[in-house]
């Protein structure tokens, strides 16, 4: 079983969409393996979007993910990192396919609602980044 980190950013949780996401990885059969809101630090905004400190949009970024709550997830199952990822749809909202997440509820590349790590080795790093091992129920 492969484990992805996902986060319900703090557009979605804004917008009442924590449910709607969850419910749509159960529908599909994946599973919620680890579940929390959470406020995140600037220190742990930076750490998690590292790959991206030389973009011109990081320190756009870090002050959107740290602007409110977020709702962070470990999502198991079959391939689920890859499955995620093609849930969430397109990084940039306009060209997510609807249907998607992004392609159902986003507009903004600021603000597309949701993260999901992109490979295994993001996601290895991410989930530990997110929960400590007891909190990974499944
Ligand atoms: P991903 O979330 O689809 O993996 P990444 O390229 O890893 O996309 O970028 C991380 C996040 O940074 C995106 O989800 C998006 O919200 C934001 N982002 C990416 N490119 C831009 C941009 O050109 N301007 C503003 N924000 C961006
Ligand atoms: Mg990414």
């Amino acid at each position: 079983m492969q484990k992805t980190l996902v986060l319900v950013k703090p557009d979605g949780v804004k917008k009442s969409l924590i449910g709607e996401v969850v419910a749509r990885f159960e529908r599909r059969g994946l599973k919620v393996c680890a579940l929390k809101l959470m406020q995140l630090t600037e220190a742990q905004a930076k750490a998690h979007y590292a790959e991206h400190a030389e973009k011109p949009f990081f320190g756009e970024l870090v002050d959107f993910i740290t602007s409110g709550p977020v709702a962070a997830m470990v999502i198991g199952g079959e391939n689920a990192i890859k499955a995620v990822r093609t849930m969430m749809g397109t990084t940039n909202p306009v060209d997510a396919v609807p249907g998607s997440i992004r392609g159902d509820y986003a507009l903004s590349i600021a603000e597309n609602i949701v993260h999901g790590s992109d490979s295994e080795e993001s996601a290895a790093k991410e989930v530990s980044n997110f929960f400590k091992p007891d909190e990974i129920l499944f």
